[in-house]
């Protein structure tokens, strides 16, 4: 008799190790276009869902899963599944914390650069043959030793400190976490004012939705630039798209957007004073794997009745 696999139910692009493993050992079901094509059979008894940062898994969803009793979500943000549908139903939800907090603090790094030595547009500069017909590239602004204000000092808050550190940065931090030697500021408005890099890296709860708006923008005043790795969902985007077009800021790095992967026009076409990414900061090979590695060990836990390895906060206890 041939071995009869597990449903599994996949929401996510998984990335390609963690796909192999669930496909030698499920039957795996892609719902990232809805649940219409599955087997009702299939419905009613699948127990687990693998999900991504960008996955909605709301009430409605649940209820058509009545024995769902894992959503392992591949990423540390997981603002999309309703939380107190899946407390009142047990169902345990896990992410990736931690494997991933330095690769988004790298490319926060790296948004930080090209924003202020403009390295898109000098890459343009030189492929669209300008520097031969116009000459040298207009003059930048400098990153090292000016201010940094970071919203949300968390697993990767911290990571990107230790990185600014090394460009002799001023940092200062707005939130709930405490760090030796980062100056924390009394109020998000101060440190504003305080930064010329203003870091979004709060996660997208309800309570965060448009948490840098108008006054805040308004606080970064005209040589700040505001850099969000976080959620779009944290920043008022058509307030910093006015923002950025009457010169109230000076720039913005944005890695995430509020309607992804919809991007505004307005913001594509600042082009002297955006760099717009993909929502890419965990995305390389390694750190992908590490990722989907610890989905893997947490739905190997669930299936051997040992303790999940990264049970979000809200469900402990
Ligand atoms: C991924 C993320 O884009 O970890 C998160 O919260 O936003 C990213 O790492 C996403 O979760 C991939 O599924």
């Amino acid at each position: 008799m041939p071995e009869v696999k597990p449903n599994l139910l996949i929401k996510t692009k998984a990335p390609p190790s963690l796909q192999q493993k669930l496909q030698a050992q499920f039957n795996c079901f892609d719902i990232r276009k809805g649940i219409d094509q599955v087997p009702s059979e299939v419905l009613e008894h699948c127990e687990i869902m693998v999900a991504g940062g960008e996955s909605r898994v709301d009430q409605e969803l649940m209820h058509k899963l009545p024995k769902l009793r894992l959503i392992s979500n591949v990423g540390v943000g997981y603002d999309g599944i309703d939380l107190n549908c899946a407390k009142a139903r047990g169902i345990a939800v896990t992410n990736t914390p931690d494997v991933l907090s330095g690769e988004v603090a790298d490319l926060c790094v790296a948004l930080m650069l090209s924003l202020s030595r403009r390295l898109p547009e000098a890459d343009a500069y030189v492929r669209s043959g300008r520097w031969e017909s116009e000459g040298p590239f207009p003059l930048t602004c400098r990153m090292s030793k000016t201010r940094a204000g970071i919203v949300g000092l968390g697993r990767i808050g911290r990571e990107i400190v230790k990185r600014l550190k090394a460009f002799d940065m001023e940092i200062a931090f707005y939130g709930h976490h405490d760090e030796p030697g980062v100056q924390r500021m009394p109020s998000l408005l101060e440190l504003a004012a305080f930064a010329d890099y203003l870091i979004v890296c709060v996660p997208g709860r309800p309570e965060n939705k448009n948490l840098i708006d108008a006054k805040v923008l308004q606080a970064l005043g005209p040589n700040g630039r505001l850099i969000n790795i976080a959620r779009g969902s944290v920043v008022d985007e058509e307030a910093l798209t006015t923002a950025l077009e009457q010169g109230v800021i000076a720039g913005a790095g944005l890695d995430v957007f509020a309607q992804e992967p919809k991007v505004g026009e307005r913001l594509c076409k600042l082009t002297d004073r955006t760099v717009l990414l993909p929502h890419v900061g965990s995305a390389t090979a390694q750190t992908r794997q590490a990722m989907g590695d610890l989905v893997w060990a947490n739905i190997e836990a669930y299936l051997s009745g040992k303790p999940l390895l990264t049970l979000v906060p809200e469900l402990k206890g």
